[in-house]
């Protein structure tokens, strides 16, 4: 058996955890469940949505009559402002193994374009860089406020993702506290520059993808989107800074720019590979606003597409994904080199 066709794990230098790659499954019959495609053509402007201009939100509030990218808070925020929420004492619950801590902070939901019809590749790259934009001017302003660490840009896209409204839109979380998945992922880029002279993890990671060129899926001079080695997601990807970049606040007009374009390059090439508009979980991954320099960071985006097969076949997460470690059938080889040929 070549070595890639066994049983094997690789490992994620980024959160430091393993995924069981086992690529002879692949070709297992599929008897299982299939999602409901929904591809009812959508109109512009929905007066039931309340996501569109001017229309009222479940609270009674109107939207403006907005003509590019909207943001505005949740009115269902996750974590409240500190003056909404009260001290509680580290023992509140009179136990070491009973640990609390309040959260506070703010959520916001950011439309992407006023049209309730388009998704983010179809905005075009004018349209993705309005929205790189309204994100670089969010982290901005929580960024520097005391009371926040961290700042978690995401889109849910899609039913089969919890997506409750197709309008384009995405959401923010900010944070008192940095996150799991961000403290994983500081902890990962730290111990590799401790280890490298103060190299960054992600840029020395690059450069050994741009020599294979096997899971590189599209470059300009500021990003590189990647099938990661390690990826745990049928189609899962990356998109990396090519440069010492360590929050989405430092890219400047160009990078901003380049960006958008590998956005548009890498949702398009998704909505190509099943005739579908391709659900995912997408985010900015970048350096906590606490304090320190983080040296060690180099921002990037994730997407996590749940599609394997078809535009209906979706892969579970679950039994020994849940149980024990992350698990594929088709190697991210496999994966990028189908991608690569619908850039
Ligand atoms: P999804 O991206 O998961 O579909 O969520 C949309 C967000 O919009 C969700 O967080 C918010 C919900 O709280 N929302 C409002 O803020 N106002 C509304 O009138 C409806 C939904
Ligand atoms: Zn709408």
């Amino acid at each position: 058996m070549p070595l890639f066709d066994q049983p094997h794990r690789r490992y994620n230098p980024l959160t430091r955890e393993w995924v069981l790659v086992s690529p002879h499954r692949a070709k297992r019959p599929w008897l299982g469940a299939q999602e409901k495609q929904t591809t009812a053509q959508r109109p512009e402007y929905d007066p039931s949505c309340y996501l569109c201009p001017r229309n009222k939100r479940v609270n009674g509030i109107q939207n403006p009559d907005y003509a590019s990218v909207h943001a505005f808070d949740n009115d269902f925020m996750a974590v409240l402002p500190p003056d909404q929420v009260q001290p509680m004492p580290a023992d509140a619950f009179g136990s070491e193994l009973l640990q609390a801590q309040p959260e506070t902070g703010i959520c916001r939901v950011i439309c992407f374009s006023p049209r309730h019809d388009l998704t983010l590749p179809e905005l075009g790259i004018a349209g993705i860089r309005s929205v790189v934009d309204t994100w670089v001017d969010q982290c901005t302003e929580l960024g520097a406020r005391p009371d926040i660490s961290y700042v978690q840009l995401f889109e849910n896209k899609g039913e089969i993702m919890g997506c409750s409204n197709p309008h384009p839109h995405g959401q923010l979380w900010a944070t008192r506290h940095v996150p799991t998945e961000i403290e994983k992922e500081t902890n990962g880029q730290l111990a590799y520059s401790a280890g490298h002279a103060g190299s960054s993890l992600l840029l020395d990671y690059l450069a050994v993808e741009e020599n294979r060129a096997e899971r590189v899926l599209f470059e300009n001079q500021h990003f590189a989107v990647v099938v990661p080695f390690w990826a745990v997601w049928p189609f899962e990807t990356m998109i990396v800074a090519r440069k010492p970049v360590r929050r989405i606040t430092e890219l400047d007009d160009a990078g901003r720019t380049g960006l958008a374009e590998a956005m548009q390059k890498i949702t398009a090439a998704y909505d190509r590979l099943f005739a579908v508009s391709f659900p995912y979980s997408m985010g900015v991954h970048q350096a906590p606003f606490d304090d320190l320099a983080h040296e060690e960071w180099t921002m990037h985006l994730h997407f996590f597409p749940p599609l394997l097969r078809s535009a209906t076949v979706k892969k579970f997460m679950v039994g020994y994904e849940m149980l024990a470690q992350p698990q594929r059938d088709l190697t991210p080889e496999q994966a990028a080199s189908r991608l690569l040929a619908l850039m």
